[in-house]
């Protein structure tokens, strides 16, 4: 199955606006002719004033620095939204989906969008927000999360989303890292019925670091505490706010967002990422990796607390112009039809979401998605962790019904939008690979010891030699902790935590961060590759896999493993998903332990926690670290009570 080519569909080929031809064609051009390249690039964007130099680079650690689009004006949410109004100003931008399929859907056309933001953008300036400060948002997926973005876009300020799953504890960490004096958030959240008391958060937060002013959005209506001092509802704050709100003129290099994200040690960083090249980067990539054109309707189902939000919700498609569904709640509620009852009921053409919910929701079988009509689909994406050839193949086969290409993205909050990718009409599809390079980005392996590139078809760290316009600027506050986090392990190249494999075709497939690499008598094997082989066998739903100290081997395979529903987890079984792996991937890969686990440890983006299952796998269960930002903790209780010893 993980062998098999799937070639650019006629259609595709046809009518995309990119070619296999072309891809080649631009992308060597991005390489030599990088001036030309951006230069017609950059024209997607309407500048105040032109810039002046495409580009400042050194990853020397001496003077080090990234710059793109230099002496360049504009204003990133005047390109999102005021440049629509003649064309489009009544074209839905949001058509918004709450998590009640009873309630009724919102739509926002791009003048309402446009209204609301120039209106809250005023609301800020009032409440003592300017250019340049940092303002939290805690706000669930409603269209106020993207009004409040783009408000403070448009005036000039930080925005800084916290992912409205997190904990006080976590929200307190982020505003007081920032040092924000305002917090915009909603009284509650809605995900799969249940609320979320987002100001009651807030509330708890605000006991541990003080911020000047929280506003908060009606959401639910529930009552909540409110504080008359340094409380204000959103609504009394809009009725009295004045309509317009000219954009402030902003440098291509004056800071857009800071968004957390956790790295393998230490605390949360805020990876900073600033406008001019942020702005050309997301909406070109957007425009090329989904076939972008206005009046298609595209679906992202990734959270705006999450980078995927940011340049796939909020900015890539809105400076495109896109009319997009916005989701409010989750994949499985009411029942595990909703994802596709959403794409029937909107006619959604392209879907974006990630391998973790297409793996829970393959595993209650295909009924819930083949009683669905689903027939407006034309593309599938994928993003966040590898998908195993198992997904894509039920993603491509039952989802998309073998129509519908599978644009597999890797990326991170790093990088600002899509960096390794498919394009639709261009890239014939490995399942499992993120196949070849946007434009403007060179990947390259080197050896994880020696720093070395490695040259053809090979395995080793991936690292981006040269700078590409969405690239983080810095580490808020910390600049040398950038420097020493992804400059300093290969000299000269940008270090992206992950390991990857070029094929002869030059094909890139990554294997899962370059922690999770398990080194087994001299033989290195990508967990993400057991897990895959794993993942394969018919009643397995889903595997993480770590390693663990070993007398003999040096490392050892330690395997998670969570069956499907109703199946019964016994010795025997065990033993055959052991022997399957032997037998999938070769002896090197059997699994040393397997334990059977009811639940993953996962953060709430639905990333499994390997630092934890790693500390369980070394069975140091004294060590097991902060567990509280898990979507559900009593996961790890259920796996350290039941071992095998
Ligand atoms: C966009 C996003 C980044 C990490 C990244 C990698 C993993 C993301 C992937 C993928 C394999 C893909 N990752 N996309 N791995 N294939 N298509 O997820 O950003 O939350 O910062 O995570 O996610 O390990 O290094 P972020």
């Amino acid at each position: 199955m993980s062998d098999e080519i799937f070639p650019v569909p006629d259609k595709w080929a046809e009518t995309a606006k990119i070619n296999e031809a072309e891809y080649h064609e631009r992308y060597a051009r991005s390489l030599t002719d990088p001036d030309g390249f951006w230069n017609a690039e950059s024209q997607r964007i309407d500048w105040i004033h032109p810039y002046e130099t495409l580009k400042d680079v050194s990853y020397d650690e001496a003077d080090f620095r990234i710059g793109w689009f230099l002496g360049g004006k504009l204003n990133i949410c005047a390109n999102a939204l005021d440049r629509h109004l003649e064309e489009r100003g009544d074209t839905p931008a949001i058509i918004w989906e709450p998590d009640d399929p009873e309630t009724q859907a919102r739509t926002l056309t791009y003048r309402d969008l446009h209204a609301r933001v120039c209106k809250f953008a005023n609301v800020l300036t009032v409440n003592g927000v300017g250019k340049g400060d940092r303002v939290t948002i805690y706000l669930p997926m409603i269209p106020e999360a993207a009004i409040a973005m783009l408000a403070c876009a448009r005036i000039g300020a930080v925005h800084s989303v916290v992912f409205a799953g997190f904990s006080p504890d976590a929200l307190a960490g982020r505003i007081e890292d920032c040092q924000s004096n305002i917090v915009i958030t909603a009284d509650e959240g809605l995900r799969g019925g249940k609320p979320v008391p987002l100001k009651a958060n807030v509330d708890a937060a605000l006991e541990k670091v003080e911020v000047g002013r929280v506003i908060v959005y009606r959401h639910t209506g529930a009552d909540v505490d409110f504080n008359p001092v340094r409380d204000v509802w959103w609504d009394d704050a809009i009725e009295v706010a004045a309509p317009l709100c000219e954009p402030e003129t902003m440098d291509a290099e004056d800071p857009l967002f800071i968004l957390y994200t956790s790295g393998s040690t230490g605390k949360p960083k805020g990876v900073l990422h600033t406008t001019g090249g942020y702005a050309v980067w997301a909406s070109m990539t957007h425009e090329y990796v989904f076939d972008y054109r206005p009046g298609q309707i595209y679906w992202c189902a990734a959270d705006v607390g999450w980078v995927t939000g940011h340049s796939y919700v909020v900015y890539g498609p809105l400076i495109n112009g896109a009319t997009q569904v916005m989701f409010e709640g989750v994949p499985n509620y009411p029942d595990h039809s909703r994802f596709w009852q959403v794409v029937d009921k909107h006619k959604v053409e392209i879907f974006y979401a990630a391998p973790t919910a297409l793996r829970a929701l393959m595993r209650e079988g295909d009924e819930w998605v083949t009683k669905t009509d689903r027939s407006s689909l034309r593309l599938l994406g994928s993003v966040g962790e590898p998908i195993n050839p198992e997904a894509w193949d039920w993603y491509h086969r039952v989802v998309g019904e073998r129509r519908c290409p599978i644009v597999d993205t890797w990326w991170q909050t790093e990088t600002g939008a899509a960096m390794i990718t498919p394009l639709p009409g261009a890239t014939a599809l490995k399942p499992g690979s993120a196949s070849k390079p946007m434009f403007g980005v060179q990947p390259a392996l080197v050896d994880p010891e020696k720093g070395t590139l490695l040259d053809g078809a090979t395995a080793g760290a991936l690292v981006i030699t040269d700078s590409w316009p969405g690239q983080m600027r810095t580490v808020y506050g910390d600049h040398d902790r950038f420097f020493q986090t992804y400059f300093s392990q290969y000299p000269g190249y940008y270090f992206t935590g992950d390991g990857a494999r070029r094929d002869e075709d030059g094909y890139y497939w990554i294997t899962g961060r370059i922690d999770d690499v398990i080194n087994v008598s001299g033989h290195r094997m990508g967990t993400a590759e057991v897990e895959s082989a794993l993942v394969e066998h018919p009643l397995v739903s889903e595997a993480a896999v770590v390693g663990m100290p070993h007398e003999v081997k040096g490392q050892g395979i330690y395997a998670y493993v969570t069956t499907n529903a109703g199946t019964d987890d016994n010795d025997e079984l065990r033993k055959e998903l052991v022997q399957w792996v032997r037998k999938e991937i070769g002896p090197i890969a059997t699994p040393d332990v397997l334990q059977f686990a009811p639940g993953l440890p996962k953060t709430r983006s639905g990333k499994i926690m390997r630092r934890i299952l790693r500390k369980i796998a070394e069975n140091d269960m004294s060590n097991l670290g902060d567990t509280s930002t898990l979507a559900d903790p009593s996961v790890v209780d259920d796996l350290v009570a039941n071992r095998p010893q």
